[in-house]
């Protein structure tokens, strides 16, 4: 009785404990055994979960291993293209900087070539005749104010203007006035003067640099020398490479659209033209848009000698150049103004309308084979801020020169010939 009392108490106590299942006919031994196997499951789950929560919490840090590293993988990756992209850029501006250098010198190299001198003498032998004879009538002389005088005439009727003249020769009564002074002397002097007068307009220009398709736009009065320059300027853009393209923009007479043509089957380099009397602006627009599609490096534009009194044709111009701001308002890059240099000082009205106009960057003058009036380019050096880009000495393509100060003032007082 007690003990069947006995059981049930330690059965209810088993009950009141939560130990599950526990039978009142189990033996003490066996629920010993049994509680003991609950705690060794107990403790074997307490493992597991032990072992769980071990293995979760190295995943997870595992996790946060792996995307810490991936982070600096990131960034080292990061760090490095940009140090690649940086170092690209630089080799990229050190091979433009010694293409531009080499293209420069050998530019430089042409134009101070002593046999271009010569030739640039020959051509400008008429230009420097009158000075030359006249220098040579100066002889052997002190530099008193009479020479000085004869000499400021001398430079005035050689067309180098009122200014330069007076400059020149205030400059070099300053430095040997009352001096006996040899012919080869004033030649000498004469030429280091006009070189400074040239050598800030002395700008050689590259074509291959700048924007693309760098539009340049062709302008002067009749017969000046545009067609010609563009022709001549194609043949040096083939052989060095240059995908350019040219505009027939002289839409008024056939002959000027068949010269441009000719130049251009020349040099190998495309010609896009309209029938006579078709609108210059519209042709130009679409020569543009073309260029961008074909992704050109150069547009090289003719357009209509007009004479810079004639205030239609001069508005027409300037419609040309407001079409090309449309496309690109940094356009035209180039506007260059052809002067021929037998108009003598002309020319210089002629810079300053077209400088209004068509807002004028840059001066070519042709022609200066064969004429007395080269001296003029000395007086649009002084009275403009304008670059000169070339000189031509003729028809042929070779003619067309870069312009150096010192081989052009060497020529023009006879010192090169
Ligand atoms: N001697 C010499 N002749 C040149 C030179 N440049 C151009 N010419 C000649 O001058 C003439 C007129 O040249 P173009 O190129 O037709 O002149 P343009 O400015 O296009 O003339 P328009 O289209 O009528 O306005 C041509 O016979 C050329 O061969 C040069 O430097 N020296
Ligand atoms: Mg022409």
């Amino acid at each position: 009785m007690i003990l069947w009392f006995g059981k049930k108490k330690q059965a209810d106590a088993l009950k009141a404990a939560g130990a599950a299942m526990a039978s009142p006919e189990l033996s003490a031994e066996e629920l010993a055994a049994k509680e003991a196997e609950a705690a060794r499951i107990a403790a074997e789950k307490e493992e597991i979960e032990r072992k769980v929560a071990e293995a979760n919490r190295a995943w997870e840090e595992r996790q946060a291993r792996e995307a810490a590293e991936a982070a600096t993988e990131a960034e080292r990756a990061k760090a490095e293209a940009e140090l690649k992209l940086l170092a690209d850029r630089r080799e990229a501006e050190r091979l433009r900087a010694e293409h531009e250098a080499a293209a420069r010198a050998a530019l430089e190299a042409e134009a101070n070539n002593p046999g271009f001198i010569t030739k640039l003498g020959t051509g400008l032998s008429r230009s420097s005749m009158r000075l030359t004879e006249g220098l040579a009538a100066l002889g052997r002389r002190k530099l008193d104010d009479e020479t000085l005088e004869e000499l400021e005439d001398l430079l005035i009727t050689s067309d180098l203007g009122a200014k330069v003249a007076a400059r020149v020769t205030k400059h070099l009564s300053k430095e040997r006035f009352d001096r006996e002074i040899s012919e080869a002397e004033i030649r000498e002097a004469l030429a280091s003067e006009i070189t400074d007068v040239l050598k800030p307009r002395e700008k050689i220009v590259d074509f291959s640099d700048g924007p693309r398709p760098r539009i340049v736009l062709f302008v002067g009065v009749n017969g000046s020398g545009k067609t010609t320059t563009i022709g001549k300027i194609a043949s040096k853009l083939q052989e060095q490479g240059a995908k350019a393209l040219l505009v027939a923009g002289d839409t008024f007479r056939a002959a000027a659209i068949e010269q441009l043509t000719v130049w251009g089957e020349r040099a190998g380099i495309p010609v896009m033209s309209k029938p006579t009397g078709a609108d210059a602006a519209g042709l130009v627009y679409e020569a543009i848009e073309k260029a961008r599609e074909d992704d050109l490096d150069l547009v090289l534009i003719d357009t209509a000698g007009r004479l810079q009194n004639k205030s239609e044709l001069m508005a027409e111009l300037e419609k040309v150049v407001r079409v090309i701001r449309k496309l690109d308002p940094a356009a035209p890059h180039d506007v260059i103004l052809v002067l021929d240099a037998t108009v003598g000082q002309n020319a210089l009205s002629q810079v300053e309308a077209f400088r209004e106009t068509a807002g004028v960057t840059g001066l070519v003058m042709t022609k200066l084979d064969g004429t007395a009036k080269g001296g003029v380019l000395v007086a649009i050096a002084e009275a403009y801020d304008l670059p000169i880009h070339f000189i031509g000495i003729g028809e042929k393509a070779e003619d067309l020169r870069p312009f150096s100060a010192e081989a052009f003032s060497k020529a023009l007082v006879g010192l090169g010939a």
